[in-house]
């Protein structure tokens, strides 16, 4: 194509999506994506081996299709054992490959930050998911819930579990730098304190399974060798109240020691049905995956800016606001929710439908 035909296509389009845009650029009205912008975006969870990431990617694969984007979405991430240094290494790596987006699941609040702010001033959309960095270095968080209400769920589940009489508990938590689970311990820790009906629950311990099976086994089983009269474990991560279940079933001690906590059901089945776990909650992954990707689909593009009080359209999920994060000075933030609440009483109609 000559230049002057190539240029003069360049204006027909521009025209044709001109009204478009500024529609959307109204004010109130939300945001509608345009489908079709070829980027590569790559999805970088804590660990690509935990099937809640999985079922990230595959809520981020459907956006990825209904968006027709022809470019790439790579879903790539670090070994448990290098949980870090391998996230940076990623960011790194895919900022000098010039991809144009980076969705991460951070496995830490502050290390990420220089390798993010990198990727940014080069031009790359950070948008983190699930669990953040701190706000310099992210375009923005899409909060799966709000993250007080998370201390405020743990809290009473526990309250429900124990009754007033209350007793010890304690809480196996994922990596001592995970973000998300650092942000919940604190507010549980703050509803506790704040709140007279939770006086007799009390909080004897945090340990760190690392979202590693093993070691959260093995935290589990210290637990309960280190407090005898431990009466619940709270363990705010899927990894490790899965392990923590398999761990008081090895020892026959369900029902002895109660479980609650965060657990994706097709996981925690068994264990419901066995009694080795009580209650527990969580939030679609999916729909995460699927979320995170059309904000940063839609930032890549420009066609959000990613400032506070933009309304857009997330596909089938509808409409959603960036707002200041609450949890993060200066954050800035997306909340999805809802969370989704199980335990032996409603197990006919969660345990089908996985
Ligand atoms: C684990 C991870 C994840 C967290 C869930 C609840 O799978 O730590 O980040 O959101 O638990």
């Amino acid at each position: 194509m000559s230049t002057k035909k190539l240029f003069t296509s360049l204006l027909l389009v521009a025209l044709l999506l001109a009204p478009i845009l500024a529609a959307n650029a109204q004010d109130g009205e939300p945001i509608i994506a345009e489908p079709g912008v070829e980027l590569d975006m790559v999805l970088l969870p804590k660990d690509p081996g935990n099937p809640v990431f999985v079922e990230a990617n595959e809520g981020a694969m459907e956006a990825h299709e209904e968006l027709e984007n022809p470019g790439e979405l790579i879903f790539t991430g670090p070994t448990p054992e290098n949980a870090i240094p391998g996230q940076i290494e990623i960011i790194t790596s895919s900022t000098t490959e010039g991809v144009d987006a980076i969705m991460i699941s951070a496995n830490a609040y502050e290390e990420l930050v220089p390798a993010t702010t990198a990727a940014m001033e080069a031009g790359i959309t950070i948008v983190t998911w699930d669990s953040p960095v701190m706000p310099e270095g992210e375009d923005l968080f899409i909060a799966q819930v709000d993250f007080s209400e998370t201390g405020i769920v743990m809290a009473d589940m526990a309250l429900n579990l124990l009754g007033e009489e209350g007793g010890e508990f304690a809480v196996l938590s994922a990596t001592p730098d995970a973000s998300n689970q650092n942000a919940w311990i604190e507010a549980m820790q703050a509803a506790l304190e704040e709140d007279e009906k939770y006086a007799n629950l009390e909080l004897v311990d945090i340990v760190y399974g690392n979202d590693v099976a093993e070691d959260s086994y093995n935290q589990a089983l210290g637990l309960v060798d280190k407090y005898p009269d431990l009466k619940l474990i709270m363990a705010p991560t899927t990894v490790g109240i899965a392990a923590a279940a398999k761990a008081l079933q090895d020892e026959e001690l369900c029902g002895t020691v109660l479980l609650s906590g965060l657990g994706l059901p097709s996981e925690m089945e068994s264990f419901v049905e066995a009694g080795c776990a009580q209650e527990f909650a969580l939030w679609s992954f999916h729909d995460l995956g699927y979320l995170t990707y059309y904000v940063s689909y839609m930032i890549a593009s420009g066609q959000l800016e990613g400032e506070i009080g933009e309304t857009f359209v997330a596909g089938r999920m509808g409409e959603y606001t960036i707002e200041e994060d609450p949890n993060r000075e200066d954050g800035k933030r997306i909340k999805m929710g809802p969370f989704s609440q199980y335990n032996a009483d409603n197990f006919d109609e969660w345990a089908s439908g996985e």
